[in-house]
């Protein structure tokens, strides 16, 4: 039995009944998700793996992709952020549509079934030059899924367009776009969102973004970042608030940590948390988030070690191939300052790991077993 090994350890009474609805895989309520901060790690990567097991079996999904990221230019200052620039500003860029058609192009006949785009809040950019991108790369790329905008980028370029919130998605969707990145999200407690990222839209506004657009059909991911300001409390309210959305909608397809990287940012000073508290991170969000299929770590920030890790820690996913195209992270001091894996490499990172590689696509159909 699964318990036998928790009796072995200290346990109090409240910690044996959250494991046991663990266990028969109950939902189990805001206290008791930030209890689980307080477990071993040995135990909670035992627990994260039962629950797992249950949604993935042995299964690690992964992805062949690429990121677009048009512009650093933002009209935003988020204090965690290593990568953003104002016009003219020194470090800024603006892809030219032919800079971004030539990088699209050079990915004919790879294989690769993404294209992920995400960028700084644009002043001059509304979604009509943003359709107008996803047009084109698809003309080139024909059948690639376009999965882009956090819901910082949708929120400002829907409004400068001047249509309602409903009407941009759609007309987005029109355009040609797929699905929407879990970005933007940060953290949602109001009292640390204004002390990290005051100016940008509000979680009231994220978690509408993302509801309206499982509403018009375009599926998205969700992310926190942690490791910053907030507390346990403040990722179990996030938690929280993301698994009510899903008991809802049901159109998140993957949960996302991201680790707060502290170089080249206003939040330097912090630091940053260590790898217990990475896969603590992943293991308590593979728990709490009961109606989420899928827990991604996103290796380029993590590096390879750790994601290799964390697949004993409720991860069942580790993104994509990414070919370095990628600069939000490096910027911030990512572990992985050239993130690119070929498949094979991919491949065999998930197999020492004892699992079972998955090619998927972005909505996780099957494209290839290992
Ligand atoms: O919202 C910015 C984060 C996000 C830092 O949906 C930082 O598949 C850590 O959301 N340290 C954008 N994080 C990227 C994103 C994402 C990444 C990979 C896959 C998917 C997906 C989505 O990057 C921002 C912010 O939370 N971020 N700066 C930093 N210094
Ligand atoms: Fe702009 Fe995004 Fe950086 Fe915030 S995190 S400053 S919205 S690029």
């Amino acid at each position: 039995m699964i318990q036998d090994i928790f009796f072995t350890k200290q346990l109090s009474n409240f910690q044996r009944r959250i494991i046991d609805k663990i266990v028969r895989y109950e939902r189990i309520d805001q206290n008791e998700g930030i209890e689980l901060f307080n477990f071993d790690l040995g135990l909670l990567g035992v627990l994260a793996t039962h629950v797992n097991q249950n949604k993935n079996q042995n299964k690690v999904f992964f992805n062949k992709n690429f990121h677009i990221e048009p512009t650093n230019i933002c009209i935003y200052d988020c204090k965690f952020c290593s990568y953003h620039r104002k016009i003219n500003q020194s470090g800024s860029w603006e892809f030219s549509m032919d800079d971004i058609l030539e990088k699209a192009s050079s990915y004919k006949n790879t294989g690769v079934t993404e294209v992920h785009i995400v960028g700084g809040v644009h002043p001059n950019r509304d979604l009509h030059y943003y359709g107008e991108m996803i047009l084109s790369i698809k003309k080139n790329l024909p059948g690639i899924h376009v999965k882009a905008f956090t819901a910082v980028e949708l929120d400002f370029m829907i409004k400068k367009a001047h249509v309602s919130l409903e009407e941009g998605l759609l007309k987005l969707k029109e355009y040609g776009l797929d699905s929407i990145p879990g970005g933007g999200a940060e953290i949602f407690d109001p009292k640390v969102r204004k002390e990290v990222c005051h100016e940008k839209s509000t979680s009231e506004q994220w978690l509408s973004i993302h509801e309206t657009a499982h509403k018009v059909g375009l599926p998205s991911n969700a992310t926190i970042l942690y490791g910053h300001l907030e507390n346990k409390t403040h990722r179990i309210d996030h938690l929280e608030k993301l698994r009510n959305l899903q008991d809802k909608t049901n159109g998140f397809n993957t949960f996302i940590p991201l680790k707060f990287k502290k170089a080249n940012n206003s939040l330097s000073y912090i630091g940053e948390v260590n790898t217990i508290e990475d896969l603590k991170m992943f293991a308590v969000s593979r728990i709490y988030l009961d109606n989420f299929d899928h827990i991604k770590a996103y290796w380029p920030m993590l590096g390879k070690d750790t994601t290799q890790i964390s697949l004993s820690f409720g991860v069942d996913d580790i993104d994509g191939t990414i070919d370095d195209s990628t600069k939000i992270y490096s910027m911030a001091g990512a572990n992985e300052q050239k993130p690119t894996m070929t498949t094979s490499e991919l491949v065999e990172l998930i197999k020492t790991a004892g699992k079972k590689p998955v090619e998927r696509d972005t909505v996780y159909n099957v494209v290839k077993e290992y």
